[in-house]
């Protein structure tokens, strides 16, 4: 099936710029976090160092952050730039589950503001564990509905199957892709619902959908899965969980109800070619997200995203953190 996709423009004029100064100042406090704990970005005290050197950002852009964790807009997304990243980086890494260990300025950027928004998790079955995870094109996988893939990436809830899903997906530029293709794309239930009928709504709301785990995920999840509505929560102002990959209608109007979101989605999506310095935040709970087609060169130079997660009630997952750390079972 052949959706049309109409990209409206990156929301420039609602993105947050950061000055050159505000960005000298981020990459002194991460270059001082680099020297915690080593810089070893998944040991406990490094992110002590981080929650607490957080507080020491900018005072416009943690006044944002704040706003967007009271209220995500109605696109449900956030956009940073000019942050700043590594001036001499290594090539883009090109072997699957590629991770980072180790503290940068990139590295500290995204996960400072992260912990303003949340708290930092990541999941043991997925990379590794690690808290800070690269997102990039990888040799072989270019099929793959994940973010090691370079066809078309499906509209998604990150983790929708899973009963700790993230509220805010952070993804911060560090490589700009060089064919200008690959672009990050979202869509907000906010804005998609007024296009829905009152029909597909009604379906949307009821228990009529189960979405699988991908397969490198085997732990905490329905098994088998159970079914679900796609929107949740208040009928005014719904959540939305749905993999468009991953999700599946268990009737025909369930089916029809699907489609009729896909298309809304499609209609209200934005597309955001970032660049390096450029930080997205997703809310996870009101927006979908997916990324364009793209040709990968695997010479060290393609896209290259660092990713954290960010939830905001971290007691609610507290039987599933072995030990109360950051990773979820
Ligand atoms: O590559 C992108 O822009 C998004 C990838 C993605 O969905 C993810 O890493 O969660
Ligand atoms: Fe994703």
């Amino acid at each position: 099936m052949t959706t049309e996709t109409r990209y409206l423009p990156a929301p420039a004029e609602s993105a947050l710029v950061i000055t050159d100064a505000e960005r000298e100042e981020i990459a002194d406090v991460a270059a001082e976090l680099a020297r915690a704990a080593s810089g070893a970005l998944d040991a406990p005290q490094w992110l002590a160092a981080a929650r607490a050197a957080s507080a020491r950002l900018p005072s416009r852009l943690q006044a944002a952050v704040r706003e967007f964790r009271h209220d995500a807009g109605p696109d449900g997304v956030l956009l940073v730039r000019n942050l700043p990243v590594p001036e001499r980086l290594p090539a883009t890494p090109t072997r699957p589950g590629s991770v980072r260990r180790s503290a940068t300025t990139a590295t500290g950027a995204i996960a400072m503001i992260m912990l303003q928004l949340g708290e930092v998790i990541a999941y043991r079955n997925e990379k590794s564990g690690a808290l800070v995870q690269d997102v990039v094109p990888v040799p072989g996988r270019e099929r793959q509905q994940s973010n090691a893939g370079s066809v078309l990436l499906e509209m998604h809830t990150e983790n929708a199957f899973h009963r700790n899903r993230p509220d805010y997906v952070g993804l911060l530029c560090v490589r700009t892709d060089p064919t200008g293709d690959a672009r990050l794309r979202t869509a907000s239930v906010r804005r998609a619902l007024p296009l829905l009928s009152r029909q597909a709504r009604e379906v949307l709301s009821q228990e009529r959908f189960v979405t699988e785990a991908p397969p490198s995920f085997g732990g905490s999840r329905d098994l088998p899965p159970s079914p679900r509505p796609i929107l949740r929560g208040a009928p005014e102002d719904h959540d939305v969980v749905v993999d468009f990959n991953s999700t599946h209608p268990l009737d025909g109007d369930a089916k029809q109800a699907m489609e009729e979101l896909r298309t809304a989605f499609e209609g209200t999506a934005q597309a955001f070619a970032l660049t390096a310095g450029d930080l997205a935040v997703v809310d996870n709970r009101l927006s979908v997200h997916g990324r364009t087609a793209f040709t990968p060169r695997y010479d060290g130079t393609d896209r290259w995203l660092h990713r954290v997660y960010a939830v905001v009630d971290h007691r609610r997952s507290r039987a599933d953190r072995r030990g109360g750390g950051s990773v979820l079972d």
